[in-house]
């Protein structure tokens, strides 16, 4: 697989939540979740190759989080930290050079977006990164979220559906045109 952008130095790419409790078989599987590896990894290949800068989000959940159904949340228990869950995809490809950024760590309070509590936004402003590229899952909250919030933080924002897949595909429409809405570019 090869990818079809021309990354510039200026360029982010944010891997948003590859992670083995979001892929068949795990605790909050999206359909379609591992098909995206391959595609991801050209990506990644092609955003360093360019110089660019990479990032790769995880949920990062303290046992007890509030996102968790035992506690009220709307979730099953999922990324719990040093499990296996949370692991990155065995497949994904994380060179050195890749940031990793983890969110939604805090007990009493959810994250989805990569940028929400990390410090991400300054990081990137401070690698002068004018463009972000977004991919990964769930294309309908934690994708979402980051798409909507790298609009609000001033980056020129693109976001990659088809290396995306939702929880619940019925949300794509709306949250398509929320994205879009808040300036983003859809590449389909
Ligand atoms: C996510 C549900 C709960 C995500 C995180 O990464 O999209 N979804 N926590
Ligand atoms: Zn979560």
């Amino acid at each position: 697989m090869t990818s079809a952008l021309h990354y510039q130095p200026h360029d982010a790419l944010l891997v948003v939540d590859m992670q083995r409790d979001f892929c068949e078989g795990g605790a909050l599987a999206i359909d379609g979740g591992s098909a995206l590896v391959p595609g991801i990894n050209a990506e990644i290949d092609a955003a360093l190759a360019a110089g660019a800068t990479v990032v790769a989000s995880r949920d990062w959940h303290p046992v007890d989080h509030v996102s968790f159904s035992h506690r009220g949340g709307p979730w099953p228990i999922h990324c719990v930290q040093d499990t296996p869950g949370a692991a990155f995809h065995p497949d994904l490809v994380l060179p050195d050079e890749v940031i990793r950024v983890s969110k939604a760590t805090a007990f009493d309070a959810d994250a989805y977006s990569a940028f929400d509590g990390t410090g991400l936004g300054d990081y990137l402003r401070e690698r002068n990164i004018q463009r972000v590229v977004v991919c990964g899952l769930a294309l309908d909250v934690c994708v979402h979220a980051t798409v909507l919030e790298a609009c609000r933080e001033g980056f020129t924002t693109l976001f990659l559906e088809t290396l995306s897949a939702a929880a619940d595909p019925d949300a794509i429409p709306r949250c398509r045109r929320e994205m879009q809405n808040a300036g983003a570019e859809v590449s389909e």
